[in-house]
């Protein structure tokens, strides 16, 4: 038995161990051992070795045979792989022209060492193009951050304390599943769970109630919460003045919504919402559960900055099971290693299909080489995308398991291993533990790790830095070396011993009450809450909403998807088999559709043919598609991101506006098309 961890980007991170018969993986099952795993998986891994010994696998190296997005390939030895890479890198640093190369990855794997750091390394020297990886949790971060400072939350599973759970905008029992029985315990012992989401999703149907508010307006609810939290006496004044700043600004704003305003803003009647600020103060503790549902839009950073700062009047975070749950990423950052980064040229991953295609673009992008990552799908204004990828002039590089989309366009295909065939160490969003991965079997075929390809290629490009030839163990070591109490008892040889470590955080910490080690404890930052405006939404009268007038969401929505890991697979599927659009029976009806018909979706920036699912999940102006499909399932060879919005913030930091994204929806044929 090999104990591991998986790399999925899953707020989860589970620990696993692998039962290995003469070199074969047989069994892969969750350790029963750790406090999260609890001895199960998710239906996306449980039949993860399916995917390891997958006849589709990518096995050798492969060199493009037919145009682009054909996926015709031949195979070609490491040697020949590595060479034409090199030498067209070379070509382009011996040109001054380093910055044409760009290196683009983001999360299909998690984990310390193999996202990236190696590749980082090598990219480092030579100075190519980066990306800012920032389509998940950077805007979140960006909101929390400024009312927080060192946005550190409580560990999420204080939550079995809480009396009163509120999960915002994140829908747990899909994306975060092994958070749900902690709720469930919380639930059995009297704890209230309220789902805000605009959507009725499973959690909300699980949920004792679920508010289910126009999309986007989140912050009009936090402004009704707290005029009611002031207007009826309910905050602590002591508690504010010692441990916040900018109670007054916050205050005068708020005073301006009344409960009233805040219903015809959000669709929440004002009773609700008086009912609910009672209830946070008088049933607490109070715990707030957040991830990244609402920060997918123009005012995703204020949605975060407001939930942050009802949490801090709130007082929650005074008593365990209290305050904000959001990513516990910054208490791994700080416990571990910084890896040492030199800055180089970079933009905001959501540009990418602009990038490619702006023929002004400075530096013009010559090569591309993708890792852990499937940008033909996940990110947004897909066709601009595709038309990048489809130049002739570009020469791409995909290191990949299978030939996905991206891959697909591909002139020379790497192939990668799976979490089972290398070693990591497996940091976490979701919850305090580190998890030591290690490899169960060799590597099948010729595939070989993200690190292992980045120290060939060093070679190949003859840069002799001792640190790009480290082996994955030193790697490891490395990232444990800090000298952080947070690390205190951990170390390569314990995690070897027992698979897992939480790290020294008591488990009763409350983060912005008790001195965190190196954490100054200063005043939560208060101030005005701007509702503001989405960048395609319903109800701001634009001319864009009078040719597309239904909001259009693409979250996670299946439980066997893990983002685009297994949209191809068919083992993977929802039970109906292929992608549908969910639609209000109102807006249906308004344009003759019937449950199951063929519906055409369409804004400015694409198409798709889907099925219509009338479904009152969604709220009457409100149209959903699942995120996670290959481009296999549409006649027009496209998925969801077809549609969404590629805008970022003006800063150019955080993700892109996906849920602002405005589409009309008619019978396929209406418009004589099928
Ligand atoms: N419309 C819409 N778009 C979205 C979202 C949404 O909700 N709606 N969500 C956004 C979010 S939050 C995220 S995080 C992104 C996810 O975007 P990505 O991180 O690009 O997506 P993944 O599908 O998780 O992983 C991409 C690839 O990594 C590969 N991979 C896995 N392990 C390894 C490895 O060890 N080495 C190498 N080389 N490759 C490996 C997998 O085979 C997979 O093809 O999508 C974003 N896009
Ligand atoms: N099964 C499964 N699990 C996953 C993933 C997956 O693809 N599949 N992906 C993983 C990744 S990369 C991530 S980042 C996490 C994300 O985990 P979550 O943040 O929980 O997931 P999302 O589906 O992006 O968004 C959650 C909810 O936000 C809601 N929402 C959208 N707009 C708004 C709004 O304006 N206000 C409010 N209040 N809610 C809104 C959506 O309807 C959705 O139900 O999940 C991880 N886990
Ligand atoms: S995808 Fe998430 S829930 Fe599933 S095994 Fe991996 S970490 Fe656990
Ligand atoms: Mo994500």
């Amino acid at each position: 038995m090999v104990r591991g961890a998986c790399h999925h980007d899953c707020p989860d991170t589970c620990a696993w161990e692998v039962t290995v018969v003469d070199g074969v993986a047989t069994a892969l099952r969750g350790a029963a051992d750790h406090p999260v795993t609890q001895g199960t998986l998710c239906p996306k891994v449980n039949r993860f070795l399916d995917r390891v010994y997958h006849p589709d696998r990518v096995l050798t190296p492969l060199r493009r045979t037919g145009t682009k997005g054909a996926a015709e390939f031949e195979p070609i030895t490491w040697p020949a792989a590595l060479g034409e890479i090199a030498s067209r890198m070379r070509g382009l640093i011996d040109d001054g022209r380093a910055s044409s190369i760009m290196q683009f990855s983001f999360a299909g794997t998690q984990g310390v060492i193999q996202m990236g750091v190696m590749l980082d390394r090598l990219f480092d020297a030579i100075g190519a193009s980066d990306v800012h990886r920032e389509l998940c949790g950077v805007t979140s971060r960006k909101g929390s951050a400024s009312v927080l400072r060192q946005p550190f939350g409580m560990d999420p599973m204080q939550l079995r304390h809480a009396r009163t759970i509120v999960l915002w905008g994140t829908n747990t029992r899909i994306t975060n599943r092994h958070l749900w029985p902690t709720i469930e315990q919380a639930h059995q012992d009297g704890a209230m769970v309220i789902v805000i989401d605009p959507v009725r999703t499973d959690t909300a149907r699980a949920a004792d109630l679920h508010l289910q508010l126009r999309p986007g307006s989140d912050v009009a609810l936090v402004l009704g919460l707290i005029h009611v939290l002031d207007r009826d006496g309910l905050l602590d004044a002591d508690w504010i003045s010692a441990h916040t700043e900018g109670w007054p600004q916050l205050r005068a704003s708020a005073l301006l919504w009344t409960p009233q305003q805040s219903e015809s803003a959000t669709c929440i009647s004002a009773s609700q919402i008086e009912w609910l600020a009672h209830r946070m103060v008088q049933e607490q503790p109070t715990g707030i559960r957040t991830l990244i549902g609402s920060e997918h839009r123009r005012n995703g950073e204020e949605i975060a900055r407001a939930i942050a700062s009802l949490a801090a009047v709130l007082g929650s975070w005074q008593q365990v099971g209290g305050g904000l749950a959001r990513s516990t990423a910054v208490w791994m950052q700080t416990a571990l290693a910084k890896p040492r980064r030199t800055i180089r040229p970079a933009v905001n991953m959501a540009r990418l299909g602009e990038v490619l295609t702006n023929p002004a673009q400075v530096p013009r992008i010559d090569l591309l080489f993708v890792h852990n990552s499937n940008p033909a799908v996940m990110l947004p204004d897909q066709n601009r995308v595709l038309s990048g990828l489809q130049r002739e002039d570009l020469f791409t590089v995909v290191v990949d398991q299978f030939i996905t989309d991206t891959a697909r366009y591909a002139d020379i295909v790497l192939p990668a291993t799976t979490q089972i065939e290398h070693l990591d160490l497996a940091d976490s969003w979701g919850h305090l533990f580190l998890a030591l991965n290690q490899p169960a079997i060799t590597p099948r075929g010729e595939a070989l790790p993200n690190t292992e390809i980045a120290r060939r290629l060093a070679l190949e490009l003859g840069l002799d830095d001792p640190s790009l030839a480290l082996s994955d163990e030193d790697l490891v070591r490395e990232a444990l070396s800090n000298d952080h109490p947070f690390l205190t008892g951990i170390t390569f040889e314990t995690l070897q011993e027992r698979g897992w470590a939480r790290l020294a955080v008591p488990s009763d910490a409350r983060p912005h009450v008790d001195a965190l080690p190196g954490v100054p404890n200063e005043p939560m930052r208060l101030g005005a809450l701007e509702p503001g405006t989405g960048d395609e939404v319903v109800g701001g009268g634009s001319d864009l909403e009078q040719r597309y007038p239904l909001a259009f969401i693409t979250r996670k929505q299946h439980a066997k998807f893990l983002n685009a890991n297994y949209g191809g697979f068919e083992d993977h599927y929802p039970s109906i088999g292929h992608p549908v659009l969910q639609i209000h029976a109102v807006d249906a009806q308004a344009r003759g559709i019937s449950e199951g018909d063929v519906v055409r979706i369409f804004n400015d920036r694409g198409e798709l043919t889907l099925v219509a699912q009338i479904s009152d999940d969604v709220q009457p102006g409100l149209v959903a598609a699942a995120f996670g499909w290959w481009l296999q399932h549409t006649p027009q060879r496209r998925a969801v991101n077809a549609l969404t919005n590629a805008q970022i913030p003006s800063d150019g930091h955080g993700s892109a506006f996906f849920h602002d994204t405005l589409v009309e929806v008619c019978l396929a044929g209406a418009f004589g098309d099928a």
